[in-house]
């Protein structure tokens, strides 16, 4: 199964999506998400300078020996643009690999672990009254876990709370800069614990509840944080800091039984080693268009898998579904399985450009038997809507200075 082309797309319905479709000889091709939120066009290059010439020619079939000839072959290793080439790539081998043998990947991964993969939703809101209104609405639909964000007394705007919707960083309006937003740590710290008390106070304890603190703590705030909200049982606090420095993390660990989460803006394995050998983590987050694809996330899988490590993928609008179907097939299969991150399926624009197979119910994703990873993808559709330059906002407190957003 020889590859005789590699097509690069970057299309926006409603949101910018990079799309790998890998050709070969036999007639079928194989796609994938290389998808980098506001940094999308390094991506393309990379993918058509850098790595399409290399592969032309090559046995679609050696997935494992072409992602090492891209990721030893670079010298330059790792960083987000080369992974998320390589992740493009990789995921497009599997899908073929599926469909010249006829099977779905969860299948040459090993088989289904489980039936359905449970999720989570999100709920947000202007005010604790709203995100608790949209929290009833998620239980409501069957949700056995919600993540809720809310807007900080106080501040303008806040992380993960979409209001109107109108300008929502992932659905990527026309906006010509990265726009600011502000952030303080004492009013948000002082702020988030009564959400989980009064969500608990309304919903009671069997629902899972989750928070994403979006990296914008330093580790003792974030270990105050996971104290406070000992008493509403998370099922896992996300992001509580950054994590280029993996020892912080266990300064929060040494502090709260809060599970902490880590990993979307994770490129490699080595980006969690230490995390996952100190037990520094509960879950890890890394996403398979970001982290080296199908052939990556299965060894950091099983590499948690001894520290009792589990994994809980990275769901955000702007993977599109390529990455998000790789993401179930590794779920289906992956026996430390956590939880996988879900906002839906996306807008009727996404729904004409891709075919996905997956079906939402009562709180679980069902993955149907298509062969590959079982997504398609219609080039003419997707060229109605070209690629908008969009970037993601930046954070800054209060005097000015810039913060992690
Ligand atoms: O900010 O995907 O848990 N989800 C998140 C996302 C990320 C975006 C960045 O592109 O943190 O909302
Ligand atoms: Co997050």
């Amino acid at each position: 199964m020889k590859i005789t082309d590699i097509q690069i797309y970057a299309n926006c319905p409603d949101r910018n999506f990079v799309t790998v479709k890998i050709k070969t000889d036999t007639g079928l091709y194989g796609l994938g998400d290389a998808t980098l939120n506001g940094r999308e066009m390094a991506v393309v290059a990379y993918l058509t300078e850098h790595i399409k010439p290399c592969l032309i020619g090559k046995d679609a079939h050696q997935i494992e020996d072409i992602w090492q000839y891209l990721y030893k072959g670079a010298y330059w290793r790792r960083g987000p643009i080369t992974i998320t080439a390589i992740s493009g790539i990789d995921m497009a081998l599997w899908d073929l690999k599926g469909k010249v043998t006829g099977l779905p990947v969860y299948q040459l991964l090993g088989g289904k672990s489980r039936s359905k993969i449970k999720v989570y939703g999100h709920a947000n809101g202007n005010s604790i009254e709203e995100t608790l209104t949209n929290l009833g609405k998620l239980i409501d639909q069957g949700y056995k876990a919600v993540r809720l964000q809310c807007a900080i007394p106080g501040l303008d705007s806040s992380y993960g709370v979409l209001s109107d919707k109108k300008d929502y960083f992932e659905l990527q309006s026309s906006r010509p800069l990265p726009p600011e937003q502000p952030w303080d740590t004492l009013k948000y710290l002082n702020f988030i614990p009564s959400l989980f008390q009064k969500a608990r106070e309304k919903y009671g304890n069997e629902i899972e509840l989750l928070h994403d603190v979006h990296s914008r703590l330093t580790p003792i705030e974030a270990a105050r944080l996971g104290k406070a909200l000992e008493p509403y049982h998370l099922l896992f606090l996300e992001d509580a800091v950054t994590a280029e420095n993996q020892s912080n993390y266990q300064v929060i660990r040494n502090h709260t039984t809060t599970p902490l989460a880590v990993g979307e803006t994770f490129n490699s394995i080595w980006d969690a080693k230490e995390l996952i050998e100190t037990q520094s983590i509960d879950f890890l987050r890394s996403a398979a268009t970001h982290s080296g694809g199908i052939t990556a996330m299965r060894r950091q899988a099983d590499f948690a898998s001894i520290y009792k490590v589990r994994t809980a993928p990275h769901g955000p609008p702007d993977i599109s579904p390529i990455g998000h179907a790789a993401h179930a097939h590794l779920n289906a299969w992956v026996p430390n399985f956590g939880i996988q991150e879900f906002v839906g399926f996306g807008g009727q624009k996404m729904s004409k450009v891709f075919s996905h197979p997956l079906r939402y119910e009562e709180g679980y994703l069902h993955l149907n038997d298509a062969p590959g990873l079982g997504v398609d993808f219609d080039e003419q559709e997707a060229s109605k809507y070209p690629y908008k330059r969009s970037y993601l906002p930046v954070s800054r407190l209060e005097d000015g200075t810039l913060s992690d957003w």
